[in-house]
């Protein structure tokens, strides 16, 4: 029963509990830590009637909200911040409960909201656009940047509060309400987060209450959001099929879509790798996370000279990895969402085996202590060919090793896969090095040498191609992704020559 560790963490942010441990009735959402797997309590699910009007309550805010100058926006966001280092270890054990992820991937999680606010106060006093020459004479050109307008955003269980707050701080500081649904998994870690916004605004600006708000509860929410009209952009992370879902619905209305959709993501070990550094970077990209994350390393291709004792290295690692509870101090690896996680997991496994692949690891753990819950050892399948199931993202710990010959071969081996996201090549070659972040290099959003596929700064646009959906968020230039660019040309003459030298004698 992990209900009195989650309370306590409500308790630590001053936060009004609002579940019961009720058996729950009608819309009411269960409750339950992957820790042991077990329901504590129920919550009361939003309404669609409930979602309408939240909907509209942001939608009024938005109006004055935008009209308030950006830097005055950047100040709330800067003491929301405030409130999530004060809050930072009881928010991070809330993750770590509700996710299942280790306590300091938890901590790490906030760390991370913390450094997009920061990131967005800053913001707050560059959002520039550009003076352009005009080709007549007298005439000004420029870009200036307003407010996109009310944000929809739909967040994952395996960062139940990071994704949001990517896209919260930069789309409040472009101006923007936000609308989140959560994923019905962590719905507690959402309403905390919340909540300290909450406590934000009426502090600090009572007169935009209900700017932004949640929606916790089951896919017709979603579906809610996205078919509002008053709801202009979304920003959803999840499942290809859910990206797919989201962005035809929202291309039927013109609606913007910032689509962060899994991945597929492979590492590439180069003959001249520094395999210590290597190693270390593959477990924590491949097993950290119990491998739910969207940039987790699902795919390595390892140059022939080297598979064997990359094999060998990790095979060692992996037996003596640490899974257990993720509070617990020592452990690397913690618990699987739920047991239909387990389940795909196993069939993935399974069709590998009978593909007559090799497989290490991968059984479950625990199981005694846990019975509710899904430990796992995570898994090496060792492989020489890319397999369909090689090919499908399984949000689990397997990690494929394949041989490859040449750098060509294994970039597109990398390239094969259908989602774009994250990759990664361990080498000591700088040639190597800069033809894989080249053009004719790897085909993701994120290409790195010498560190994993996961566990990216806020700092860089993060996102990637194909089915991965094509948005970016967080940092770089990600906030024009929240703003409408207007281009403006002014007049200052007193004849009117038009573009183009075209005549129009009147
Ligand atoms: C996700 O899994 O949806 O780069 C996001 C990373 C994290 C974000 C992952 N900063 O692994």
């Amino acid at each position: 029963m992990k209900a009195q560790d989650v309370a306590a963490c409500w308790q630590a942010m001053g936060l009004r509990q609002p579940w019961d441990d009720s058996h729950g009735a009608g819309e009411a959402l269960a409750l339950r830590s992957p820790v042991d797997g077990e329901i504590f309590g129920h919550l009361p699910a939003c309404t669609v009637a409930d979602a309408d009007a939240r909907i509209a309550r942001a939608h009024a805010a938005q109006t004055t909200w935008a009209l308030t100058p950006a830097p005055a926006r950047g100040e709330v966001v800067r003491r929301f911040g405030e409130a999530l280092r004060t809050h930072k270890t009881a928010l991070g054990r809330l993750v770590a409960l509700e996710s299942g992820k280790i306590l300091q991937e938890g901590l790490g999680e906030v760390q991370e909201m913390i450094d997009i606010c920061d990131f967005a106060v800053g913001l707050s006093r560059q959002l520039h656009g550009l003076t352009i020459a005009s080709e007549r004479p007298a005439h000004a050109m420029r870009e200036t940047w307003h407010p996109f307008g009310l944000c929809g955003v739909i967040s994952a269980f395996n960062f139940p509060v990071a994704v949001w707050a990517w896209n919260a701080a930069l789309a409040l500081v472009c101006g923007n309400g936000v609308v989140w649904k959560p994923s019905e998994k962590t719905p507690l870690c959402a309403l905390a987060a919340q909540a300290l916004l909450d406590r934000v605004f009426d502090e600090a600006a009572p007169q935009h209450a209900g700017l932004c708000v949640v929606l916790p509860g089951g896919r017709t929410l979603g579906a809610q959001l996205v078919q509002h009209p008053a709801v202009r952009l979304i920003s959803a992370t999840g499942s290809t099929r859910m990206g797919r879902e989201v962005g035809m619905a929202c291309a039927g209305r013109f609606k913007r879509t910032i689509l962060e959709l899994g991945g597929n993501n492979a590492a590439i070990v180069a003959p001249s790798a520094n395999l210590e550094l290597t190693i270390r970077a593959m477990t924590f990209s491949a097993a950290g996370t119990a491998g739910q994350r969207c940039t987790t390393l699902r795919r390595a291709f390892v140059h022939v000279d080297l598979i064997e004792t990359v094999t060998n290295r990790l095979r060692q690692v992996y037996a003596r990895l640490p899974v257990g509870d993720p509070l617990q101090e020592g452990t690397l690896v913690g618990p699987l969402i739920d047991m239909a996680a387990g389940d795909t997991m196993a069939n993935a496994l399974a069709a590998c085996r009978a593909q007559g692949n090799v497989v290490h690891g991968g059984e479950r753990l625990l199981a005694d202590r846990y019975p509710h819950a899904c430990y796992v050892r995570p898994a090496l399948v060792l492989t020489d060919t890319q397999h369909d199931t090689m090919l499908t993202e399984t949000f689990a710990p397997i990690l494929y090793l394949m041989p490859y010959t040449s750098l060509d071969e294994a970039i597109a081996l990398n390239n094969a896969a259908s989602h774009g996201l994250s990759s990664c090549l361990f080498t000591e070659s700088l040639r190597e090095a800069e033809r894989f972040v080249s053009a004719a290099g790897s085909d993701c959003g994120i290409a790195n040498v010498n560190i994993g596929t996961s566990g990216a700064e806020i700092g860089g646009a993060f996102g990637g191609e194909k089915a991965t959906g094509g948005g970016r968020e967080s940092g770089s230039d990600a906030w024009k992704g929240y703003m409408r660019r207007a281009t403006n040309t002014i007049n200052y003459g007193d004849a009117l020559p038009l573009a183009q030298g075209i005549r129009f004698d009147l």
